[in-house]
């Protein structure tokens, strides 16, 4: 525990590893923008460019038009650079050189005993990049430089939410301080873990190779409709009781999705549709999800049209960063026993 009162702040970043998903929409940017919205926080969210670094190689153009695609995709999806600071990670180098003091206060276990390290690893970890292994201590570098007090993420960053409150925790410890707060995650709404559409049982990626598991931002209405069509289902009719759907993993991830782009509970979803066929139901969630979406994909595509003010906004929020993280490093600095 620390006494500190910090100031409220959130902090959540995406990957420019290429697309969007519905998963990413709802799991993250719909919440970032609630959290925007409700006005109790500071609001910082980040492309986190160095991170989509680590697991392969990125060819460079590409990750260029990567970032400032996801750039529009925050702004497309609610995102207003007057109310919260948009930043692309490499542009705030205090991100980084806070990641190499974290280095040195987390341990090789802690990392070693990270699920997504496995996950990406997989059998290959000899051959994996140092920076896939030390990414969690550079995701906990990105939220302790703003000081951030909450971090709203999807149930798969659980664990590396948890890690960063280690980190906090051991530097404060070792150091005698009570520094960096113990960031708090927000895991909350219908859609914290969005499933593939082909399969249940596994999280809705934009790395998925089939293209058929995903809906995504740029999908057009046409698409985004057939996909929904063809997604899995099982031959019963729609509860109307949330223990209905135990054991019926497609099944709960439609009424989810349903639930999170209609802004309603599980239960309020089913005591509509509870008894309907999923012949009925899924062109409603159709209709729904092209509504919701297609205003998205649409304005994306006017911003990246101008990619010259996509560039003037990054800027203009790493310069807003920076007064914040400026001197959050150089007191980490100077705890550490560096001189300057
Ligand atoms: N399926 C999901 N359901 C709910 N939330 C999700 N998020 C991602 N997928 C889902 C949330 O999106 C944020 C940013 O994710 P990311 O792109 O930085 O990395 P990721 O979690 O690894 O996302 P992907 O789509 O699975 O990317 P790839 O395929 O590149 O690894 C996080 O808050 C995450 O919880």
């Amino acid at each position: 525990m620390t006494d500190t009162q910090f100031t409220p702040r959130v902090f959540s970043g995406i990957q420019p590893s290429g697309g969007l998903t519905l998963g990413n929409y709802l799991g993250a940017m719909k919440r970032f923008v609630d959290m925007q919205d409700e006005g109790s926080y500071q609001t910082i969210y980040c492309m986190v460019d160095l991170h989509a670094i680590t697991a392969k190689l990125q060819d460079p153009a590409t990750l260029r038009h990567n970032t400032r695609e996801l750039a529009a995709g925050f702004i497309a999806a609610g995102v207003d650079p007057q109310k919260s600071i948009l930043i692309n990670q490499s542009q705030v180098p205090e991100h980084a050189q806070l990641a190499w003091i974290f280095n040195c206060v987390a341990r090789m276990g802690w990392m070693g005993r990270m699920t997504q390290w496995k996950d990406k690893a997989g059998k290959n970890a000899e051959t994996a990049s140092l920076g896939l292994f030390a990414y969690p201590a550079l995701m906990a570098a990105d939220i302790l430089i703003y000081h951030a007090t909450h971090v709203p993420v999807g149930e798969d960053q659980k664990q590396h939410l948890e890690l960063t409150r280690d980190i906090a925790a051991k530097f404060n410890h070792d150091y005698g301080v009570d520094f960096f707060p113990l960031t708090e995650p927000v895991i909350e709404g219908a859609a914290t873990r969005v499933m593939s559409l082909r399969d249940g049982s596994k999280k809705m990626s934009k790395s998925d190779p089939s293209d058929a598991s995903r809906i995504n931002l740029t999908d057009d209405a046409d698409t985004i409709a057939k996909k929904i069509r063809k997604a899995k289902t099982d031959p019963d009719a729609l509860p109307s009781e949330i223990e209905g759907l135990k054991d019926r993993p497609e099944a709960r991830n439609l009424v989810n999705i349903y639930a999170a782009l209609n802004d309603q509970t599980v239960e309020q979803v089913l005591a509509e549709v509870g008894g309907q066929q999923f012949g009925t139901f899924k062109p409603l969630l159709a209709d729904l999800a092209v509504a919701k979406m297609s205003p998205i994909s649409t304005r994306m595509a006017e911003l990246m049209a101008d990619t010259a003010e996509i560039d003037r906004i990054l800027a203009n929020g790493a310069t807003q960063a920076r007064e914040i993280t400026a001197p959050i490093l150089r007191k980490t600095y100077d705890i550490v026993g560096m001189v300057g």
